[in-house]
């Protein structure tokens, strides 16, 4: 519907400024070659063009004191997120898939407000343990991977120098959470003052993750802005539909699932839970743009590493393969590995 062929642009955004631990800028390297993400998907018969912004990264690293306030390597994170910006961007314009592989999750400032530079009525699921919401105000850490939601919407005000090319545009009526369950005090407020429509796990206990999907797209469909400049697409019933970028960051998942990732949380999503999620929004036809960030794979054991890699190869854009997975899966009563 959005896509303009089966064509995957698949951006190495190996970034870890955005957070203290080293090895989340290896994510995409792991990935791509122990997890074998470029030929998977082009066995699903979609083409893949590959763009790595790792090497160029280093040298983009100021060689002065970075930060501004409580905020850390705001210079270094805002010259990587512009490069994002402009990768997910071409993506989108070129009707193609704009699948980033993280990195930590600070590299959304490129990717969300890339998508919406071509998508102006884009709908933002957000599959997270934490709100990434955080103010440069109330931000305890000064990690910039707690704040990404707070910069795309303009929530963290002008911030040098991301004002130099950052537009803060994106609604914050237009973001979904699912699998929250470690949110910051001030970003609980946050997410009530602003009436941010949120599945924390709690939901997803309660409901099931099947309504949970459900609800999280009928509420992106429905709320979408419809105007005369940028109207919506429509279903055959004449009902709104919007494109969906996803920004799945592995810690919205179990420990047991994915380890390897720097802030981990226990009572996360489940195996399934996230191929569900993966596989109900390829569905839906609608996805643009996806994020899988957090994944480090120096962090936790071997076995660890790979559990998690695992866990990322079937949450990838092209669902069939996660469905054939499960099939296969049902079929021999197996748990499937695919790393
Ligand atoms: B992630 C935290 F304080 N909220 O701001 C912060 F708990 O991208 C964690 O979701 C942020 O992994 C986690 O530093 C960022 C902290
Ligand atoms: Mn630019
Ligand atoms: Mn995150
Ligand atoms: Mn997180």
């Amino acid at each position: 519907r959005y896509l303009k062929s089966q064509s995957v642009a698949l951006i190495g955004a190996g970034f870890s400024g955005g957070q203290p631990k080293g090895g989340v800028d290896q994510g995409p390297t792991v990935l791509f070659n122990e997890g074998n993400l470029v030929s998977q998907i082009k066995e699903l018969e979609w083409e893949v063009e590959v763009e790595d912004h790792f090497p160029q990264m280093e040298h983009l690293k100021p060689n002065h004191e970075d930060t501004y306030g409580i905020l850390k390597n705001v210079e270094y994170t805002s010259k990587v997120t512009h490069r994002i910006h402009d990768s997910v961007k071409k993506a989108c314009e070129d009707g193609k898939l704009a699948l980033t592989i993280g990195g930590d999750h600070s590299i959304a400032i490129g990717t969300v407000s890339g998508s919406l530079a071509v998508h102006k009525n884009i709908g933002l699921i957000w599959v997270d343990a934490h709100g990434d919401i955080n103010t440069p105000e109330v931000t305890t850490s000064g990690n910039l991977h707690g704040c990404p939601v707070a910069f795309v919407s303009g929530l963290a005000g002008e911030v040098p120098p991301f004002n130099t090319w950052l537009k803060p545009e994106f609604d914050l009526s237009r973001i979904v959470y699912i699998g929250l369950r470690d949110l910051d005090g001030p970003e609980k407020k946050i997410i009530r003052d602003n009436n941010i429509k949120a599945f924390s796990m709690h939901e997803v206990d309660k409901w099931g993750i099947g309504r949970v999907v459900d609800a999280a797209v009928k509420y992106l469909y429905e709320t979408a802005p419809d105007t005369k400049e940028h109207p919506c697409e429509r279903d055959e019933d004449g009902n709104k539909l919007c494109p969906i970028h996803l920004s799945f960051d592995v810690d919205g998942l179990d420990p047991s699932v994915a380890p390897a990732t720097g802030t981990p949380v226990r009572g996360g999503l489940t195996f399934r839970e996230g191929h569900y999620i993966m596989e109900a929004l390829h569905q839906t036809g609608s996805l643009v743009a996806v994020d899988i960030t957090e994944v480090n794979p120096e962090l936790g054991t071997v076995m660890e590493r790979q559990t998690t890699i695992s866990a990322c190869s079937t949450v990838d854009p092209t669902p069939e393969k996660a469905l054939q997975d499960a099939l296969k899966s049902h079929a021999t009563g197996k748990v499937v590995v695919i790393a």
